[in-house]
């Protein structure tokens, strides 16, 4: 499975992913899914909002074991996160038909789409939707960076983005939703386990910062004639660090564009996107407000024009303790349980089923980078974990 699934959006120069939501490659991903799943006699379905389910037993028992993860992936992410989990649920499900075990609740794996929001900007969409977080109309005024919408990439892609929406009735299903992920840091490393329980994630968010100044000549506009929004841009980097570290955060501006972007030409318009995340609200929203602060200072100093808009926001996710119970119970109470800043489906799930999930060791901790990595036999102890997991959920 990992061999044919590995190929798929790796880019020969970086050996990074580029698997986005509605492109040629996410369509190569989902044929990936629906192979396996019907190589398995899995009853195969893609749901309105283009989340891939594979099916052992009566979907509509209601009290369904569902495993499964994300196949997208970041700019030039690694090859575990995400395609772990999938991946690790058919070869659990492979596992407990080896054990010869009877299910009693219907199984599923599931594929939910554009977790990463590589294109669109917001994390989580096909959970976001399923759960009511997102709706239709804010899903359609998505826009990626060529200003393609998210219905018209789905339209291209095959899929009826009319459809689009929350779905009750396909939550309704599931009785336990349990995600296997590589570990995004190095709790297991430090602790030697292969394998953790999460207890919680973060409060997280994106905001994009737009910093307008005025097109000039670089070559002939004196400095104290300038209104260059990249001064601004670089203060509010400093800033974004320099509050992180006071409010015991994190604060990322990883990604920038810059108008009209020319060598000899002083910026128009700096659009800079901030990623901060923080162990609970009140530092989130401190960190968050300063980093505003500083940049609005900053812009007032320079002549520049700033705008600020939260473009994704989850809240704190307490995973439900009854489940994250039994999973340690089910795995002899040795496994540690961590929390983590970072977001899963698991997480916006987790508001309207029961969710849990499981990490993998990654020995570096290094995530979203083609350096991602986690030894195949720590992935087995993940298969194993999750196959005993689903057998005490669905075999009881
Ligand atoms: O950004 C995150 O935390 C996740 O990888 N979507
Ligand atoms: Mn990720
Ligand atoms: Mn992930």
């Amino acid at each position: 499975m990992w061999a044919d699934l590995r190929p798929i959006g790796r880019h020969a120069d970086s050996g990074g992913y580029r698997r986005y939501a509605w492109t040629g490659t996410d369509a190569d991903c989902r044929t990936w899914f629906q192979e396996q799943a019907e190589a398995r006699g899995l009853a195969y379905e893609t749901d309105r909002n283009g989340n891939q389910w594979a099916w052992l037993g009566d979907p509509l028992a209601g009290d369904a074991v569902v495993t499964g993860s994300h196949l997208d992936s970041v700019p030039d992410g690694g090859a575990f996160d995400g395609p772990l989990g999938v991946v690790s649920s058919f070869a659990a499900l492979d596992e407990l038909r080896g054990r010869g075990a009877e299910f009693t609740r219907p199984l599923a794996v599931v594929n939910f789409g554009d977790e990463e929001g590589a294109r669109f900007g917001l994390a989580c969409v096909g959970s976001r939707l399923a759960s009511g977080q997102l709706t239709k109309e804010q899903a359609y005024d998505l826009r990626d960076g060529d200003g393609i919408s998210l219905p018209q990439a789905m339209e291209a892609a095959g899929y009826d983005p009319s459809a689009i929406g929350a779905d009750p009735e396909r939550l309704a299903r599931v009785g336990a939703f349990v995600e296997l992920h590589v570990e995004q840091g190095r709790a297991l490393d430090l602790s030697g386990d292969a394998v953790g329980i999460a207890s919680a994630i973060w409060p997280h968010g994106r905001w994009r910062f737009d910093f307008r100044g005025e097109a000039n000549h670089a070559g002939t506009t004196r400095l104290v004639d300038r209104r260059d929004p990249m001064l601004t841009y670089a203060e509010t980097v400093l800033a974004a660090r320099r509050e992180a570290e006071l409010a015991g955060a994190l604060a990322t501006f990883g990604k920038i564009s810059v108008e009209p972007n020319g060598v000899n030409a002083i910026p128009s318009l700096v659009r800079g996107w901030l990623d901060s995340r923080a162990p609970d609200q009140a530092a989130l929203d401190t960190v968050v407000a300063a980093i505003e602060q500083a940049a609005k200072e900053r812009a007032e100093r320079d002549g520049v024009d700033l705008s600020v808009v939260r473009e994704s926001f989850t809240p704190v996710i307490e995973f439900e303790h009854a489940l994250r119970d039994q999973l340690d119970k089910i795995l002899g109470g040795r496994i540690p349980v961590l929390g983590t800043g970072a977001g899963h489906d698991a997480g916006i799930l987790s508001g309207s089923i029961p969710t849990a999930m499981l990490f993998v060791r990654n020995p570096t901790g290094v995530s979203h980078s083609p350096a991602e990595y986690a030894p195949e036999d720590d992935c087995v102890a993940g298969v194993l974990a999750l196959a005993d997991v689903l057998e005490g959920l669905a075999c009881g």
